[in-house]
């Protein structure tokens, strides 16, 4: 038999879930769909049911009507309840995911920049740390406003369109834009967050399993915005830190490069960008 429901159950359509907060926002965007799909179907069922008790009849007049008070304020009252009902039920929901003051304290932070028509990521480099940024210092070949003279921001290595990031880590996106408006979607990740050009957001999630994810921008910002898109490639911790050691390595070799001087042999000492265990348990 051919299966309606399948393709009534919009739910059933969402992208795969692998984000440590992802499972409470899919119940609470459910809950907000049957209810919707509910209040669909009574007051169709209900339309079509007048439609035909009062059709047109021989002999029978129309007649004229008023309002009713009573109707007018129960239909207005309903919806006060449930809307204000739904706000206070999914209230802490938004407060974990887009409340700053509750970022739990991450363990990877990176630059995120949308332009037409890419994303762009700067990563904090060999010392872990993110270089200054000041919008004084923005310009065509500086598009995040690296303060030039801060030496955290000597290291620091820019990719575009893939990102990488470990799993089971508290990923902080510091996120801006360029140009125009662009909208930062993970759609695996259940987050979706405006990138607006002039302004630093902070972004925050917690990936749960390895593999190749979609990047799109979620904002129409001009003809290309189609192509706007990224791959996530979220790691196992070992695999990450050999990227990211592969990244640093290949940043010192080209400042060398840029000095004039060679680069320093690889060294054994160097730390891990990310280290297991800490993961800082997400929420307040
Ligand atoms: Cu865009």
């Amino acid at each position: 038999m051919f299966d309606w429901f399948k393709y009534f159950d919009f739910p059933a359509w969402f992208p795969e879930n692998v984000s440590t907060f992802g499972a409470e926002l899919d119940g609470m965007f459910i809950l907000i769909w049957y209810i919707c799909v509910a209040i669909f179907i009574l007051t169709y069922a209900l339309l079509i049911y007048f439609l035909i008790k009062y059709r047109e009849k021989p002999g029978v007049r129309a007649i004229g009507y008023h309002g009713n008070n009573m109707l007018e304020f129960t239909w207005t009252i309903l919806p006060t309840f449930l809307f204000a009902g739904l706000g206070i039920y999914t209230d802490s929901a938004w407060e974990k995911t887009k409340n700053v003051s509750h970022i739990p304290k991450p363990d990877v932070t990176i630059d995120v920049m949308g332009q037409q028509f890419n994303w762009v990521y700067r990563y904090p480099g060999a010392d872990g740390i993110l270089g200054r940024r000041a919008p004084e210092f923005k310009t065509n070949d500086n598009i995040f406003g690296v303060d030039p003279k801060d030496e955290h921001g000597k290291d620091d290595f820019i990719i575009e369109t893939e990102m990488h990031l470990p799993i089971n880590k508290n990923i902080l996106v510091n996120l801006s834009a360029k140009d125009v408006l662009h909208s930062f979607f993970l759609p695996n990740f259940r987050v979706k967050q405006d990138a607006l050009p002039g302004s630093w957001m902070k972004v925050w999630f917690n990936g749960t399993k390895a593999g190749k994810y979609e990047i799109a921008c979620a904002e129409l910002c001009g003809a290309s915005h189609y192509n706007m898109r990224g791959l996530l490639y979220m790691h196992s911790l070992d695999d990450y830190n050999k990227w990211y050691d592969e990244q640093t390595k290949a940043k010192s070799e080209q400042l060398a490069q840029a000095l004039g001087t060679t680069a320093p042999t690889a060294d054994t000492t160097a730390t891990p960008a990310v280290t297991a265990g800490g993961t800082t348990e997400h929420g307040k």
